[in-house]
């Protein structure tokens, strides 16, 4: 099974596919290639290390080595060439004092490296935190120690963005930056179940909805507002991207193309993945709480809106209809969408999106068709049970990581 070349301690041994030497760069993006690219469609993890309590996300800075994964107690761990340093990048967690509350859907949830973070030193972290209603939704800028590239003090941390939300579930989490620049946030619906205060299609609330924020023009105190933004110049809150959401725990942009690809938790019966391509995504309304998947509200309250009551009708305008649904009849209870494969050391892999199911131990990889719809292929698996997240690092590699702890390298297999 190993046919990997072992040079852990050197250069290959940070930037290795796997086990592998990783040699060479690619002279159009600076990226480290593999030595030696393993074929093969198929997908294994192989787990690299645990840290403590939840794995919410791995990810790195651009074009660095290490790989960052988040606690949702509210620390950052920093994996070098596969070994988990001892302390902390960050502690926002209680345990130090800091401001996270964590705990079933809450914690520290997102984070994002700024693109000039090699010269900055700034990321981006989301958590749930006390105060709001219930609690809020916290989007907070850090920045690294000057003397230790492996430490960043919690008091560097300022709020971007401060959300109230009124219920400890569907608090979305994920971050990402695209590629203009720009700090692109999920949030959830708020929560409790069946879109009780109605925000999936409030354009005066944050919730229920991908942000779009500039955090390079400090106009709107910490951060600006993208010209693109559908309510840039009014008509609904001026950080709203898309909206319709339930909870957009995962999701990301596929750095080929920039499209993005958003798995959206469902009420009671659909999981949906939803990918709109780079270029026509400012104003998507993906149809929570109208629909769920696609299913109308108003047609199925009981799985949808709880018997409340849909406010709007079935043939609401201009709803995007999610590309891949799954039931849960069919065993799908939380969708746990990836990111698209752009690395180099499995050729097979390169252009596929790998998700799946935090109930499912299989994964599945998806790309797009010219004509919008999705080639979906269920691997055999089995892949890690409750897993939380699947996100590339600095090469594009993908991680996959589990609310056990447990972080994988997904690796290609015949
Ligand atoms: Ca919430």
């Amino acid at each position: 099974m190993r046919r990997f070349v072992l040079m852990i301690g050197v250069l290959g041994g940070a930037l290795g596919c796997g086990n592998k030497a990783a040699v060479g760069e690619d002279a159009m993006q600076g990226v480290p290639m593999c030595a030696n690219p393993v074929t093969g469609g198929n997908v294994v993890a192989r787990q690299i290390g645990r840290v403590v309590g939840g794995a919410m996300l791995a990810t790195s800075p651009p074009n660095d080595p290490r790989l960052f994964v988040i606690e949702q107690r509210g620390a950052i761990r920093i994996f070098n060439a596969e070994q988990l340093l001892p302390d902390p990048f960050l502690d926002l967690s209680a345990d130090a004092g800091g401001p996270v509350i964590a705990g079933g859907e809450n914690g520290l949830l997102g984070l994002a490296f700024h693109p000039q973070y090699a010269t900055n030193g700034e990321f981006f972290v989301f958590y749930t935190a006390r105060g709001g209603p219930a609690q809020r939704d916290v989007v907070a800028r850090c920045t690294v120690s000057a003397a230790d590239p492996n430490r960043a003090d919690a008091a560097s941390c300022v709020d971007v963005l401060s959300i109230p939300d009124f219920a400890g579930n569907h608090n979305g989490g994920m971050i990402e930056f695209a590629a203009d620049g720009t700090l692109v946030i999920g949030t959830g619906d708020g929560g409790g179940g069946g879109d009780p205060q109605r925000t999936g299609q409030d354009l005066t609330s944050l919730l229920g909805k991908m942000l779009r924020i500039d955090v390079d023009a400090r106009t709107n105190g910490e951060y600006g507002i993208p010209a693109g933004n559908p309510f840039a110049a009014g008509g609904g809150r001026p950080e709203i991207f898309m909206l319709g959401l339930r909870n957009p725990w995962r999701w990301s942009f596929d750095r080929g193309t920039g499209d993005i690809w958003i798995g959206d938790v469902g009420q009671g019966q659909i999981e949906e993945l939803n990918v709109v391509r780079a270029g026509q995504q400012a104003g998507v309304n993906f149809g929570w709480s109208v629909y769920e998947g696609s299913n109308c509200c108003m047609t199925t309250p009981d799985r949808c809106t709880q018997g409340d009551g849909a406010t709007q009708a079935c043939d609401t305008p201009n709803l995007f209809a999610p590309q891949d649904e799954r039931s849960h009849d069919d065993g799908w209870i939380s969708i746990i969408a990836g990111q698209t494969y752009r690395g180099s050391c499995y050729p097979d892999l390169v252009g596929w999106h790998l998700y799946t199911d935090y109930d499912q131990q299989h994964l599945v990889k998806a790309r797009l068709r010219t004509d919008g719809s999705l080639e979906v292929v269920d691997l055999p698996g089995p892949s890690p049970h409750h897993t939380s997240s699947i996100h590339a690092d600095s090469r594009g590699e993908l991680y996959l990581t589990t609310d056990g702890g447990n972080v994988y390298h997904l690796e290609a297999a015949p």
